[in-house]
């Protein structure tokens, strides 16, 4: 594709430097007459069309009269100040195959370890305690994902083939094969009552901040268990331990936290029934999500629509 006139791009890829290198050659070799510079080395920030980021320097965006398109290195945007973007310029969010293949790996991994007991059984053996626990047939297994995006669909058909009792929550009314889907503040309350596992696949937006709280957990089934692999900030990290420590939890897997890294010094670290992961749930692949951000630009340069663009409203 021939471009008209200079088109830059600026990549702030400050927490991986030699990502930023490989995307730049990727996006050289697929789009030669797109510039592509590399933060902090913009040169004339007037140049600049599209930036891509995980997080926004304070003030950068301000600077860049120009800028067309922000690409959000993840899946998520919360940890872009949303806010100091300007209303003409477009947010795209990452969608590649590869992410939604690795989340989906993480959930199966996750729901079976609980669904087997598995950590019930590494607690005994450290115990040296030859102690079967009685076997829940799948079926009987009431396994709820909460958001049914890329991610949370991904979730649940990786969960299908084990034959578990299938839900999902969302906004707006979704309607999946196999799935009892819910949706809405009051769909919360129906879907929290009949999960005893609750996956969380959230965006993290106003209205989803703090909502692994107190009162979810209080509607779910004694004994649930939670999975979140969405946002640290939809924990509400004090409730959760009181939820566990009272029995109305039995377990609970984060692969996000409220600070990250989670302070050496956070109770959620030992506390006995938590399982932390350091948010790997699903890596950002350097070769798909560069083919992803190419693709969109294609189109964008060719006037069609771009794939994940960001409903600012809604916040994701
Ligand atoms: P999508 O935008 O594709 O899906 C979001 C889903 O959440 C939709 O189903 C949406 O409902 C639902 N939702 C949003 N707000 C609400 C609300 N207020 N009430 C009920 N449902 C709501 O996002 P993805 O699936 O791609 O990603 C989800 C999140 O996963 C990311 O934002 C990120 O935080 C996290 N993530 C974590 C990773 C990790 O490694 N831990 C890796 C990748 C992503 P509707 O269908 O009606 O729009
Ligand atoms: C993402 C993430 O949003 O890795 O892509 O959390």
């Amino acid at each position: 594709m021939r471009l008209r006139g200079r088109v830059l791009m600026a990549l702030y890829y400050t927490a991986a430097p030699e990502r930023g290198r490989i995307w730049k050659s990727m996006i050289a070799n697929a789009l030669p007459d797109l510039e592509v510079r590399l933060a902090p080395e913009i040169g004339d920030p007037a140049d600049i069309r599209f930036l891509a980021a995980w997080t926004l320097p304070p003030g950068l965006i301000e600077t860049l009269p120009n800028l067309e398109v922000l690409f959000s290195l993840g899946a998520g945007v919360d940890q872009l100040d949303l806010s100091q973007v300007p209303d003409h310029v477009t947010i795209v969010r990452l969608i590649e195959p590869n992410l939604a293949d690795g989340m989906a790996e993480y959930v199966a991994m996750m729901v079976l370890a609980l669904h087997r007991d598995l950590y019930a059984y590494a607690d005994r053996q450290r115990q040296r305690l030859w102690q079967p626990l009685p076997q829940v047939p799948a079926r009987d297994r009431r396994v709820g994902v909460a958001g049914l995006g890329e991610m949370g669909r991904a979730a649940l058909a990786a969960l299908r083939p084990f034959g578990f009792a299938l839900s999902g929550w969302s906004r707006s009314p979704r309607d999946l094969p196999g799935v009892t889907c819910f949706h809405g503040p009051d769909g919360l309350r129906d879907f929290a009552a009949q999960t005893d596992i609750l996956v969380n696949l959230l965006p993290l937006t106003p209205e989803t901040r703090r909502i692994l709280g107190a009162e979810l957990f209080g509607r779910m089934p004694r004994d649930a268990a939670i999975v979140s692999a969405g946002r640290g900030g939809h924990l509400d990290a004090p409730a959760l331990v009181a939820a566990l420590d009272s029995g109305q939890l039995s377990r609970a897997i984060l692969d996000v936290t409220p600070v990250e890294p989670l302070p050496t010094d956070d109770p959620l670290w030992t506390h006995p029934r938590i399982v932390v992961t350091p948010h790997v749930a699903a890596a950002t692949d350097i070769d798909g999500s560069g083919k992803a951000v190419i693709a969109n630009l294609r189109r964008h340069l060719a006037g069609e629509p771009m794939v994940g663009i960001v409903e600012r409203d809604r916040g994701y």
